[in-house]
């Protein structure tokens, strides 16, 4: 089988390389993916620096050119790298599909950013100074990346860095290479100049230690676990290095009495349980008032009953595989401790066989469960959510806001009253009022507080507040 390699300064190289699984079919090897050293990722990032002072003063036209490109390669493509985003990652064929599309849209969006770049005129409050404000690139940005979002992650990270002028150090996660080849691929013949972005794959314990160790990275860009999160904060702090992280959630749906009842359980069909509940933005606590409460558990159990768990290739599968074997043991090690905790199984908990083997697990619905129970704090991130009791609006906003996380909020209501309260209320990033948690748009902010996030926000044109630096220059004239 060929190995598909690393690039680094615009050379495809590497010999020793691993097998990507397909979670839902685990005789299936999608490919073999070149796993970089540590040598290699300090020659990926002295490749980065050295290209950065010519790309950094490219012509945004340039940019532009590069990253239209690409976007119009992936949405070309879109089934074909779709359909490798479902079968290396297990998400159903038609959310890779859509995935792959956003991607294809992010980039055309940092296509167009390449020529908004504008700045500020003022005014001194000396006489005969003007003082503009501008803003100029970062240098060499250390991209890391989840599996969750194979495709989509990696397009928001890397194409508002190119855009902006930086360059750009790839380390996806191991358990995803191809979708991160395939858009490195692209990029690189789209016409990217040697250097202004490498990619390392492999192990976060040699590529992603070899980049903290690292005095040369301006920025690293992160999304993933908290704990690596803190990592790489300790690791930047010591090189006085900009760093934005994306961590965990443990993103509540409240739903009132008033709930348009359809509009809830689809709401919290999708963000509990679609892509496998491996969403940072999955709602992992349903608080429902108790007016609602039965009603909305028998109707969430039924929907329950009508999903597929198969392969995420099938045609009909709404639920695709838990990533492997790892976090398909951390899904069932909580579902034990939710059991022993007290919590009411209302739904699933049990493995899955199908045809093909794979991590199969069935969406699993807690009831009867209390804001301080494990699997109402911890972020297990599987396809498991826990419905907790409250009396009344004011009791469910505030177990919503009672959690060391705060990425996303959602609530289910027909009331202007609560809803607005809520927006207002609430201590998450993104609010959703008769939505699901999970799901968001691509040219908006992108971001959480508390235990969630650190840094400024991601994607729309916010994202150039993380990969660019002020300049503020006087002139007396
Ligand atoms: C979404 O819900 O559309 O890792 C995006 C994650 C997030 C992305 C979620 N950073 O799940």
């Amino acid at each position: 089988m060929t190995i598909h390699q690393n690039l680094i300064a615009g050379e495809w190289t590497g010999v020793d390389a691993s097998d990507n699984i397909n979670p839902s079919d685990t005789n299936d090897v999608v490919g073999r993916y070149a796993r970089a050293s540590a040598a290699d990722t300090v020659q990926a990032i002295a490749a980065a620096k050295a290209a950065f002072p010519a790309w950094s003063r490219s012509g945004i036209l340039e940019r532009h050119a590069i990253l239209k490109k690409t976007s119009d390669e992936i949405i070309a493509r879109k089934e074909e790298l779709g359909r490798l985003l479902a079968r290396e990652e297990g998400k159903t064929l038609p959310e890779a599909i859509g995935e792959t599309i956003r991607a294809g849209q992010i980039f055309d969006f940092f296509a167009g950013e390449c020529l908004r770049l504008a700045g500020e005129v003022l005014p001194s409050v000396r006489p005969n100074i003007g003082v503009e404000i501008t803003r100029d690139p970062l240098g060499v940005i250390g991209v890391i990346t989840p599996w969750n979002f194979p495709i989509a992650i990696p397009a928001w990270k890397i194409a508002p860095a190119l855009a902006y002028g930086n360059t750009v150090v790839f380390k996806p996660a191991d358990l995803v290479p191809g979708c991160a080849w395939a858009i490195v691929d692209i990029l690189h013949r789209a016409g990217l100049p040697k250097g202004v972005l490498n990619l390392v794959m492999g192990k976060g314990s040699v590529v992603g230690q070899a980049m903290l160790d690292s005095p040369d990275l301006a920025g690293i860009t992160f999304t993933g676990s908290t704990g690596t999160g803190k990592r790489v904060a300790l690791a930047s702090i010591e090189h006085n290095r900009k760093f934005q992280l994306e961590m965990g959630g443990k993103n509540p749906l409240v739903v009132l009495d008033d709930a348009d009842l359809t509009v809830a359980v689809e709401a919290a069909a999708n963000s509990g349980f679609f892509s496998t509940g491996q969403r940072c933005t999955a709602s992992s606590r349903l608080i429902v008032t108790e007016g609602i409460h039965d009603r909305f558990v028998a109707a969430l159990t039924e929907k329950l009953k009508t999903l597929t768990v198969d392969n995420a290739l099938k045609a009909g599968t709404h639920i695709g595989p838990v990533v492997d074997e790892k976090q398909l043991k951390t899904d069932t090690d909580y579902i034990e401790i939710g059991k022993s905790e007290g919590a009411k199984l209302a739904f699933g908990g049990e493995l899955v066989r199908n045809e093909t083997p794979g991590f199969y697990l069935q969406p699993t619905l807690f009831t009867e469960a209390s804001n301080s129970m494990r699997i109402a704090r911890e972020e297990i991130f599987g396809p498991v959510a826990a419905v907790i009791r409250a009396k009344d609006y004011d009791e469910a906003l505030s177990v919503a806001n009672d959690t060391p996380f705060g990425l996303s909020a959602g609530i289910a209501t027909t009331s202007l009253k609560h809803a607005t309260h809520f927006k207002r209320n609430s201590e998450a990033g993104m609010v959703m009022v008769n939505l699901p948690t999970a799901g968001v748009d691509f040219h908006v902010p992108f971001g959480g507080r508390k235990g969630s996030s650190f840094g400024s926000r991601e994607q729309g044109k916010y994202a150039s507040e993380f990969f660019t630096t002020v300049k503020t220059a006087y002139t007396l004239a």
